[in-house]
């Protein structure tokens, strides 16, 4: 049978499993990449682990997320980082570098390799045809060990892109509006996998703004098949040799296709506070904007910048509004000075800053309030940006540009003829750090930032857990686990940062969940999308929560749940929803036999009556649960 690219990708790591339908398949993974937000975590795992050197192909340590010294801190993460990098044989580069995802294309992209990091815009890497996930950082400690990737064998949806973007129209609004019809709960369980003569009008650039924000759509991964675009990218970086043509077989189908006419899309906007809240720019002139910000993994490349400086060339800013500009990374900064569009985005009233992800993770920038803010990131989160009832519009560079100059959300197609982006400038610069021939023997620093790994005991016999928070549907791991300048900083410290977990939903969270313990927590459809913080599973169950119990589970939280023994539970029938309450206790008695001898559905009592509870997990992750998480399972394995 002819087989999809995807499939092609899977079935060349196929490592353990068959690929059919929600069975659990192991994937061989050639490349890594973490961040330093998640990165700390993910090194004292890998540590934990007791080998001399990744065994990759390629690894990389990005410091991209926290990069404010605002005290020592965010600078013991950086040396820490830098010389477990050193230790262990990755690549390491620095603060103000770029942000993971655009600089992991730019010099490491190879066609048809898997690469899994331990940020879930991961996917970014599809544009240039990898399979490229995001994870919470244990499974990415785990592939740095050489270990195989395990996943439920995900679905293949095709995408067929037909047409060509009219003028002022761009690669977001292709992916926003992919959004508007699937919602940012429509790609779980899928790759998505663009195809047809759309594609081939699509630079390298434009794909990847497209597979970045698949995350959003839920997706385990987006992919763009590797063609003459691929090459010209490829050569663009000096790397010509890496180029490998890669395309579906003729004749394979999909598990469903979705067409997108691109001659048929207009300028498009995420509205409050969802990235799937999406309405055509042109109906929005209403909405008074006073901060716009170009930047991010997925809004911040050398087409993003060159776009907005296009568009301002010779104009100014509206009066009141505040226009800044996120490199995504500093090849793209020096690029747009080498040819001069920094020059006239700078005359233009631009406010610059380094390369990084900063505002998009409340890394500063956030908004003053009662005001709109429009980004070109790819979330808007409630409270994401720093200001508590923040109002955050997504859009890409062009409706960026035409905001900024108007002062309100703008259709970009009065802006008049659209300029052609020229051929990126043949400038290869970063600082990144290669790993040594030999790194044994050499000292990791840490500094008193980096708490110890905490114990998790094995699941007890019984369980009966008190419910210390109810919530809605699509709750996301910035609601458990919130960001920002005064929690990002917390990364590497778990009894700190737990203080803070569901802090903007309920500050008494804490609190509540240790004096209970042990503890469990009742969601909606679609709980913990967004972020791949393992911090939103660990947090938690340091608090004592054991059990979380939802209509259905966003792909990487639940992952991170069992890799920290917190079992994650479906309501056999939805509506029983509506019983569950705060204070109420769930009692599941003989849970680990039950869990261990693959029972699907549990005995479970809500105060005393029946209640359907479900466990779908593979054999291998019952077990992890029973340990009481990934890492005691490893430790009783070796
Ligand atoms: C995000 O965009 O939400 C982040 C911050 O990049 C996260 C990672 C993190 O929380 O450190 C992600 O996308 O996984
Ligand atoms: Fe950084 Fe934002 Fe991209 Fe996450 S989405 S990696 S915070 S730029």
């Amino acid at each position: 049978m002819a087989k999809s690219l995807a499939q092609q990708i899977m079935d060349a790591h196929l490592r353990e499993g068959r690929c059919q339908p929600s069975q659990e398949i192991g994937l061989a993974i050639d490349q890594t990449l973490t961040q330093d937000a998640t990165g700390t975590l993910a090194a004292l795992e890998f540590e934990a682990l007791d080998l001399d050197r990744v065994r990759t192909q390629v690894s990389v340590s990005y410091v991209d997320h926290n990069i404010l010294q605002n005290d020592f801190k965010n600078a013991d993460d950086h040396r820490f980082l830098r010389s477990f990098a050193a230790r262990y044989g990755l690549w390491f580069s620095p603060p103000g570098n770029g942000i993971c995802h655009q600089l992991h294309m730019l010099r490491f992209g190879r066609p048809g390799a898997t690469l899994l990091g331990s940020d879930s815009h991961t996917p970014h890497g599809g544009g240039l045809g990898m399979l490229a996930m995001g994870a919470g950082g244990l499974d990415v400690a785990a592939a740095m060990a050489g270990q195989p990737f395990y996943l439920a064998c995900p679905q293949v949806l095709g995408v067929r892109l037909v047409g060509a973007l009219p003028p002022w129209v761009g690669a977001k609004d292709v992916i926003l509006e992919m959004l508007r019809r699937l919602t940012v709960k429509g790609g779980v369980g899928c790759i998505l996998e663009y195809f047809g003569p759309g594609v081939a009008g699509l630079d390298v650039y434009q794909r990847s703004a497209i597979t970045n924000m698949g995350a959003e759509l839920g997706a385990t991964a987006s992919i763009f098949p590797s063609d003459q675009q691929a090459r010209a990218f490829l050569e663009a970086q000096g790397r010509g040799s890496d180029y490998r043509p890669l395309a579906a077989e003729a004749g394979c189908t999909y598990d469903r296709v979705e067409e997108v006419d691109l001659s048929a899309l207009e300028p498009l906007v995420a509205c409050p506070s969802s990235p799937d809240a999406v309405r055509p720019a042109a109906e929005l002139s209403g909405v008074a904007v006073e901060q716009v910000i170009l930047g991010s993994c997925g809004g911040g490349s050398y087409r993003d910048l060159m776009i907005l400086a296009l568009a301002l060339k010779g104009r100014h800013l509206a009066p009141g509004v505040e226009l800044s500009i996120n490199p995504g990374s500093r090849q793209a900064l020096a690029q747009i000075a080498s040819n001069g569009a920094l020059a006239d985005l700078l005359a233009a009233g631009v406010r610059l800053h380094q390369a990084g992800c900063l505002g998009c993770i409340g890394m500063s920038q956030a908004p003053a309030t009662g005001t709109a803010s429009l980004r070109t990131f790819p979330r808007n989160f409630p409270g994401r940006s720093g200001t508590t009832d923040d109002q955050v519009y997504l859009s890409g560079a062009q409706v960026a540009a035409a905001t900024a100059l108007a002062g309100h959300i703008a259709d970009p197609r009065a802006l008049g003829p659209y300029p052609a982006v020229p051929p990126e400038p043949a400038l290869r610069l970063d600082s990144l750090v290669p790993p040594p021939a030999q790194g044994a023997g050499l000292e990791i620093l840490r500094g008193p930032n980096i708490a110890p790994f905490p114990r998790l005991d094995a699941l007890p016999a019984d369980l009966a857990c008190t419910v210390t928070l109810k919530v809605g549907d699509n709750i996301t791991t910035d609601h458990i686990m919130p960001a920002g300048s005064q929690i990002l900083p917390l990364r590497s410290n778990i009894p700190a940062i737990s203080r803070f977990v569901f802090a903007g939903v309920d500050p008494q969270f804490a609190a509540k969940t240790q004096a209970a313990a042990p503890a469990a927590v009742v969601g909606g459809e679609n709980y913990g999308q967004g972020s791949s913080r393992e911090h939103a599973a660990l947090a938690p169950r340091y608090l004592g929560v054991q059990v979380k119990i939802a209509k259905s589970f966003a792909r990487i939280h639940r992952a991170n749940l069992i890799n920290f023994g917190v079992v994650p539970l479906v309501l056999a029938d939805p509506a029983d929803y509506g019983r569950l309450d705060e204070g109420q206790i769930i009692e599941l008695p003989g849970l680990r036999e039950a869990i261990l001898a693959g029972r699907e559905d549990l005995a479970a009592k809500l105060e005393g009556r029946p209640l359907g509870l479900r466990l779908l997990a593979s054999p291998r992750e019952r077990e992890i649960l029973a340990a009481g998480g990934m890492l005691n399972y490893i430790r009783e394995h070796l």
